[in-house]
């Protein structure tokens, strides 16, 4: 069986909800803190659970026979920035968790989501390759630096089977946005339906690298269901689909919505926002486990303004 970590967030709900699609409602357990919405919560078994503490997800993984783990539960980069003590507890000791749960033969195999943000100001900003300079400027960023690393080494080490990906800014309409710096690519859509503007809190040119969440969650799955032979990174693999800026976007909803209003008005998340590359290098996933992504802005932007036509249910 597999357990979900952290499966109210913006990916895990989606993951959760796509691996019961795939392997049956009972085949994945939820867990989260807290509850996550309607869909999530009726579409199979969900337990309460602190991804903090290690015996209360041995009590799930022995009551549940589980075999693999995706540990999606994290402070992202914004909120990360309010609270750094607390990002750098939570992302660090729930995979500690894990990892040591793996080392001990209780997990199977290991899921755990890495980001763009390990990268920073002095890392190359167009086509990042997959190894190059590394000085990430946020807690968020810190943390899933020192994660790669862990990860690498406890493969390395004791042969835990963890796979992990870097992921961009995740485009989505079933979740609301959870503290990431990307999140104004979301926003932007429901407001666009909603009131037919917005305010960006980073610069219209701030180009950044970005995926849909159908995309995401594919690479998720494909490179879990890989042979283990052919995951050559044990840090993270570079994952990349697009990259796009708040006016990019903006233009994109324009042809859609032709009143929309956009403004610009950036806050403490353009600095994190600058921190990052433009572009991604994603070649090494593509060779090593067959990524390929199928949304571009184009298609991304029809489906998140046809999915959220359809839940706000607006003429
Ligand atoms: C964030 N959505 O904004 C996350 C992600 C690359 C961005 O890590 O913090």
């Amino acid at each position: 069986r597999i357990l979900i970590i952290g499966a109210c967030g913006q990916i895990g709900t989606e993951l959760t909800l796509k691996l019961r699609e795939i392997n049956g409602k009972n085949a994945v357990i939820a867990s989260d803190i807290r509850e996550g919405n309607k869909e999530l919560m009726n579409s199979g078994p969900f337990e309460f659970i602190n991804a903090m503490e290690y015996d209360s997800i041995l009590k799930i993984i022995d009551d549940f026979n589980i075999t693999d783990v995706y540990l999606m539960a994290a402070m992202l980069s914004a909120t990360g920035e309010k609270f750094p003590a607390k990002a750098w507890e939570l992302n660090m000791n729930s995979l500690f968790n894990v990892l040591n749960l793996a080392k001990e033969g209780k997990i199977k195999k290991l899921f755990w989501p890495s980001s763009i943000a390990v990268f920073g100001p002095t890392t190359p900003k167009e086509n990042t390759p997959q190894e190059t300079i590394m000085e990430p400027s946020t807690v968020y960023g810190i943390s899933k630096q020192a994660g790669e690393r862990w990860c690498e080494y406890y493969f390395n080490k004791f042969g835990v089977d963890v796979r992990s990906i870097r992921y961009p800014g995740i485009i989505s309409w079933k979740t609301n946005p959870g503290g990431g710096t990307t999140d104004y690519a979301v926003e932007i859509y429901h407001n666009a339906l909603l009131i037919g503007k917005y305010s960006s809190f980073l610069k219209k040119d701030t180009k950044l690298p970005m995926m849909y969440m159908d995309d995401a969650i594919e690479a998720t799955i494909k490179i879990m269901d890989a042979d283990a032979k052919d995951i050559k990174i044990r840090s993270s693999y570079n994952l990349a689909a697009m990259s796009f800026t708040p006016e990019e976007i903006a233009n994109e909803i324009k042809k859609i919505v032709p009143e929309f209003k956009i403004s610009y008005h950036s806050d403490f998340r353009q600095n994190i926002a600058d921190s990052w590359p433009k572009s991604i290098d994603d070649s090494r996933a593509r060779q090593d486990w067959g990524w390929e992504h199928k949304f571009d802005i184009k298609k991304m932007s029809e489906s998140m303004l046809n999915s959220l036509h359809t839940k706000y249910d607006v003429l």
